[in-house]
């Protein structure tokens, strides 16, 4: 099931993810595969769909103190949904979707969310800061929001022009 991770602006990154509805095998084999190319690719969150896979399943890997990612603190988030929030806060993000690209985005400070482990069972949790930001980021992927969609007009067109800027120089460096 080799995974690689899908880049903006392909199509598939605004498909809304599906329901799942079996907690199977070939889930369980999603989610191991997500992990191994999140933590190859330096990333700490990741949603199915930016692999390929249109599933309301997404992984979180924040880093601790030391600043350092431990599969202990893994948390794997099957049909997410948030139940309430409150606050706002700012914080300058990036996506595994949108390489080499970062920009402040406003998200809730504090979140509730319901959702079910790879079992099928059924979790609730508390988040705020980075944990917070991630859950948040990460279930707008299962919408086919990215968050370069939530930056103003003037913020997107600078993105896209830096963006574009970049593909062609990669291209050129693989001639
Ligand atoms: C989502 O993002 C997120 O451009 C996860 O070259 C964003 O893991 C959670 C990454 C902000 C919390 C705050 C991005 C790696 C990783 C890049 C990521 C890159 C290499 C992004
Ligand atoms: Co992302």
């Amino acid at each position: 099931m080799k995974l690689t991770i899908v880049e903006y602006p392909d199509k598939r990154l605004k498909e809304k993810s599906k329901t799942v509805e079996k907690f199977d095998k070939e889930l369980h084999q999603l989610l191991d595969e997500m992990y191994e190319v999140m933590i190859s690719s330096n990333g700490i969150g990741l949603a199915a769909i930016q692999v390929g896979h249109t599933k309301r399943a997404l992984l979180l890997n924040i880093p601790d103190e030391n600043d350092e990612q431990s599969i202990d603190t893994l948390v794997e988030m099957i049909n997410p949904v948030i139940t309430y929030t409150s606050g706002l806060t700012t914080y300058q993000e990036g996506c595994l979707s949108v390489p080499s690209f970062y920009e402040d985005v406003q998200r809730y400070e504090s979140i509730a969310v319901n959702y079910q482990d790879r079992d099928g069972n059924t979790k609730s949790i508390e988040a705020e800061g980075l944990l917070s930001i991630a859950i948040q980021h990460e279930v707008d992927h299962l919408q086919g929001i990215l968050f370069i969609d939530k930056l103003s007009y003037s913020r997107r067109k600078k993105f896209e022009k830096e963006y574009k800027r970049m593909q062609k120089e990669k291209k050129l460096h693989k001639l």
